[in-house]
C-alpha cells in the first residue's frame, strides 16, 4: 500500500573528520543522496538533505596523538575540506553541520537523558584493559599485541591488519598500551546498554514483512542480524573524546560514537530550523530516508531505529538505499594505504569536470554490488557518452539554431508521423526515467535519461535539417524547434545527475525556469525566445590525463608493495634467532674447501633470472666468473663492484642459464633473510687464502 507523504527527510551517513573524502564516499552515499533529493526538489516536493562530519570515535584520537595536536585540530581540518569538497561537487545539502557543535551537544545528551530517565538502558559491568601509566582505560584500538591466529605482531585489540580476523583485546598475545607501551592490566568498569534483545520482536516484524520493499542487500544483511538474535549493546565508552555520558557516576565517561552519529542527523536539522525542526522528525506524514554504505546498515536499520522508538516521539526511517563498495582499479579503496582518488586532488587534476566524475560514479554505482573505478572507463564514458551522444547533440542543434535563425526559437509547423512517434518515444522514457529514481535504481534512471539525448540524436541525423535547408525552408522550422524542445527536455532530466552542465545548457537555451514537470513537453521554449551562442557542452578528455592518473596510481602501488617488504623484513628480523650449530666435523674436511678473496670487476644480473647475479671476480689468477643466486638481496649489483668477497675456488664447475660458473660466492644470511657477501677487514691481495 502506497503511502502518501507531505515531506522528505533525506540524511547521508556523516563521514568520518579523520580524512579527506574520497569517490567511494561519492559514489556509495553523496552522490545517489543527492540525486534522489534535486529530483524531489525539481517536482516541487518539500524535502530536507542533512549532512555533516562526524567528529567523535578513537580513531581520530588516535590520528591526533599521532601527529601531537588535539583532536579538534583533526576533526577542524578535515571538516573543512569534506565540506569545501562535497561543495565543489554540487552536494546540495540543506545542511552540513558536526558532531563537535554546541547544538548536537545538547541534543545527543538531553536524548541519552531520556533514554535513561524513561529506564530504557541497562548497566553491566565487565573488565577491561586499563594502563596504570597513563590512568585510564584502553579502547580496543589502543591495544597492540601478537595476532593469535597469524602470530603477527603489531595486532590492534579489534583486528589484526595482518591476516584479517576480527579480535578482542584479552586474546591478544602480550597486550600492550600503545599510549604509555605499558602492559594493560584488568579493571572493572561499568556502561550503559542499549537492550536490543527487547526490540527485537518489532524490529523483526517492522523490517522483515513490512518492508520487504527494501534493497535486497540491505534486507539480507538485517535478515541475518534478526536471526543471529540481537544483544545489548554499550552505549558508553571509557574515552576523553566524545559528549559526556550526563548522568551521575559517569566520569571519564563518553557516548559511543555510534550513539551520537545518528543523533547528528536530528542536531544539524535543529541548527537549521531552531523551530520548525521537530515536523521533519516527529510527523508521520514525513518520509525518512537513510542514505548510507553498507558497513553502516546495522546502525541505520536496527540501532538507530531502536533508539528513536525507545525516545518514543520520532519517526522511524521509510527506506535505507544503502549501496554496496566501490572498488579502484581492482583494489579495495584504502585510506591508509592512499589507495584512493582523493575529491580534492582530482579538482585539483582535473579541475572543471565534477559532472564526469557524476556521470561515470552513477553509471558505474555499486547499487547491488561492489563495482570497480577504472580511468579508461572514466576516459571512455565521458569520450562516447558525454561528448558523443550528449553533447553532440547540443552542439549541432545550438550550432545550426546560430547559424538559421540567430539563435531564435523558429516557429513550429505541423508535426510529422516520424515527428510524432519521436515525441512518443520521449514520453515513454520519462515514465521509465522517474520510475528508477523513485526505486533507487539510479544507474537504470541515468541510461533513461541519456536515451533521451540518443534520441535526440537520432531525429536530427534522420531528418537532417543540414540538407532540407536547400529545399524546405519550413520543415527545417520544424525539426529545429523540436530539436530545441528536446535539449531543453535534456536540462531538465539531467538536473538531478548533472547540475553544472545542465545550468551551462541553460544558460545556453536562456532558460531561467524549470521544473520536472514540463518534461516530455515541446513548449518549454517559446517561439522567437531567443538563445545564447553555445561552447562545448562537455569536452574530449585526452589520454594524457589518464596516464598521469594511471602513473600516479601505478606509484602508490609500488610504494606500498615496497612499504610491506620493509615490514615483512622487519618482522622477520625481530623474530630472529640463530640457527643450532651444527654438529661436530673435522678438521681434513674444512680443509678440502679452497676459499680464496677476489675483487669484483663486474656484478650484472643474468638476464631472465630473477635470482643470479654474474660476478666476474679478479682472483690473482686470470679472472673467472661465478653466477651467485643473491640478486634479490642486491637490486642494484653495481653497488658491489670493485668489493673483495671470500669465495669457494675448488667446486666443479657448473653451467646456469647457459653460464659457466667457477665457484661460489659467501655470503651470510642476515636476520631478515637477505644476503650479505663476505668480505675481508681491509684489503688483502687477490687470490689470497682464507684458512
Ligand atoms: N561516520 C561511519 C562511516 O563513515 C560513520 C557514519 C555515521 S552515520 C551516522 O562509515
Ligand atoms: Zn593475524
Amino acid at each position: 500500500m502506497e503511502k502518501k507523504f507531505k515531506r522528505t527527510t533525506v540524511t547521508s551517513a556523516l563521514p568520518y573528520a579523520n580524512g579527506p573524502v574520497h569517490i567511494g564516499h561519492l559514489a556509495g552515499v553523496y552522490v545517489p543522496a543527492d540525486i534522489y533529493v534535486r529530483f524531489l526538489r525539481l517536482k516541487g516536493e518539500d524535502v530536507l538533505f542533512i549532512g555533516g562530519s562526524d567528529e567523535h570515535g578513537v580513531p581520530i584520537t588516535i590520528k591526533a596523538k599521532k601527529e601531537g595536536v588535539t583532536p579538534q585540530d583533526i576533526v577542524d581540518r578535515y571538516h573543512n575540506i569534506i565540506k569545501d569538497s562535497f561543495k565543489e561537487f554540487g552536494i546540495s545539502f540543506d545542511v552540513y553541520s558536526r558532531t563537535t557543535s554546541k547544538t548536537h551537544r545538547e541534543v545527543a545528551s538531553d536524548f541519552f537523558r531520556k533514554l535513561y530517565d524513561k529506564g530504557e538502558f541497562i548497566t553491566q559491568s565487565s573488565e577491561q584493559y586499563y594502563d596504570e601509566e597513563a590512568k585510564q582505560f584502553l579502547a580496543d584500538r589502543y591495544i597492540t599485541g601478537t595476532c593469535p591466529k597469524c602470530g603477527a605482531e603489531g595486532a590492534y585489540g579489534d583486528q589484526c591488519e595482518k591476516c584479517g580476523s576480527t579480535l578482542s583485546p584479552t586474546e591478544l598475545i602480550n597486550p600492550k598500551s600503545a599510549i604509555s607501551g605499558s602492559k594493560p592490566v584488568m579493571k572493572e568498569t561499568k556502561h550503559w546498554y542499549l537492550p536490543l534483545d527487547k526490540h527485537e520482536e518489532w524490529l523483526s516484524k517492522w523490517i522483515l514483512n513490512d518492508h520487504k520493499e527494501w534493497k535486497t542487500n540491505v534486507y539480507g544483511q538485517c535478515k541475518s542480524w534478526l536471526d543471529m538474535h540481537l544483544q545489548p549493546r554499550a552505549v558508553s565508552r571509557d574515552l576523553d573524546w566524545g559528549i559526556p555520558v550526563p548522568v551521575e557516576g559517569a566520569e571519564g565517561k563518553v557516548l559511543y560514537v555510534w550513539f551520537d552519529a545518528p543523533i547528528g542527523y536530528i542536531s544539524n536539522t535543529k541548527e537549521l530550523l531552531p523551530d520548525s525542526w521537530e515536523k521533519w522528525w516527529k510527523d508521520p506524514e514525513t518520509r525518512l530516508l537513510h542514505f548510507i554504505g553498507k558497513d553502516n546498515i546495522v546502525f541505520h536499520c536496527i540501532v538507530f531505529p531502536a533508539m528513536l522508538k525507545a525516545e518514543g516521539s520520532y519517526i522511524l526511517p521509510d527506506n535505507v538505499p544503502a549501496n554496496e563498495f566501490l572498488n579502484l582499479e581492482g583494489d579495495k579503496i584504502s585510506t591508509s594505504r592512499n589507495w584512493a582518488v582523493w575529491l580534492h586532488e582530482y579538482l585539483r587534476d582535473i579541475p572543471g569536470k565534477q559532472d564526469v566524475l557524476r556521470y561515470v560514479l552513477t553509471a558505474n554505482a555499486p547499487e547491488t554490488k561492489d563495482n570497480d573505478f577504472t580511468w579508461k572507463d572514466y576516459q571512455a564514458r565521458n569520450n562516447n557518452e558525454l561528448v558523443a551522444i550528449y553533447g553532440n547533440f547540443i552542439n549541432r542543434t545550438m550550432v545550426l539554431t546560430q547559424k538559421y535563425y540567430n539563435g531564435a526559437v523558429p516557429e513550429r509547423g505541423e508535426l510529422t508521423d516520424y515527428d510524432k512517434q519521436t515525441l512518443q518515444e520521449f514520453a515513454d522514457i520519462r515514465k521509465n526515467l522517474e520510475h528508477y529514481l523513485e526505486i533507487f535504481r539510479f544507474r537504470d534512471a541515468l541510461k533513461e535519461a541519456m536515451n533521451l539525448a540518443r534520441i535526440g540524436n537520432k531525429y536530427l541525423a534522420d531528418c537532417e535539417p543540414w540538407k532540407v535547408i536547400k529545399t524546405d525552408e519550413a520543415r527545417v522550422k520544424t525539426i529545429m524547434n523540436i530539436s530545441l524542445q528536446i535539449a531543453a527536455n535534456l536540462a531538465i532530466a539531467f538536473e538531478p545527475f548533472l547540475p553544472f552542465s545542465s545550468e551551462k545548457l541553460r544558460g545556453f537555451l536562456a532558460m531561467p525556469e524549470f521544473k520536472w514537470n514540463d518534461l516530455g513537453s515541446i513548449d518549454i521554449l517559446p517561439t522567437g525566445h531567443q538563445t545564447n551562442k553555445a561552447d562545448l557542452l562537455f569536452e574530449k578528455i585526452e589520454d594524457d590525463v589518464i596516464d598521469a592518473q594511471i602513473k600516479r596510481l601505478g606509484g602508490i602501488k609500488k610504494k606500498n608493495a615496497e612499504a610491506a617488504a620493509e615490514a615483512e623484513a622487519k618482522a622477520m628480523a625481530a623474530s630472529w634467532k640463530p640457527e643450532p650449530v651444527k654438529e661436530y666435523a673435522d678438521f681434513e674436511g674444512f680443509e678440502k674447501l679452497d676459499i680464496r678473496v677476489g675483487k669484483i670487476l663486474e656484478c650484472t644480473n643474468v638476464p631472465k633470472s630473477d635470482k643470479l647475479l654474474q660476478f666476474k671476480i679478479d682472483d690473482g689468477m686470470g679472472g673467472r666468473t661465478i653466477l651467485s643466486g643473491i640478486a634479490k638481496s642486491y637490486p642494484n649489483p653495481a653497488e658491489l663492484v670493485g668489493k673483495q668477497v671470500c669465495f669457494v675456488a675448488n667446486f666443479k664447475p657448473r653451467k646456469m642459464m647457459g653460464i659457466e660458473s667457477q665457484g661460489m660466492i659467501m655470503s651470510a644470511v642476515n636476520s631478515d633473510g637477505k644476503l650479505v657477501v663476505i668480505s675481508p677487514s681491509k684489503e688483502v691481495a687477490n687470490g689470497c687464502i682464507v684458512g
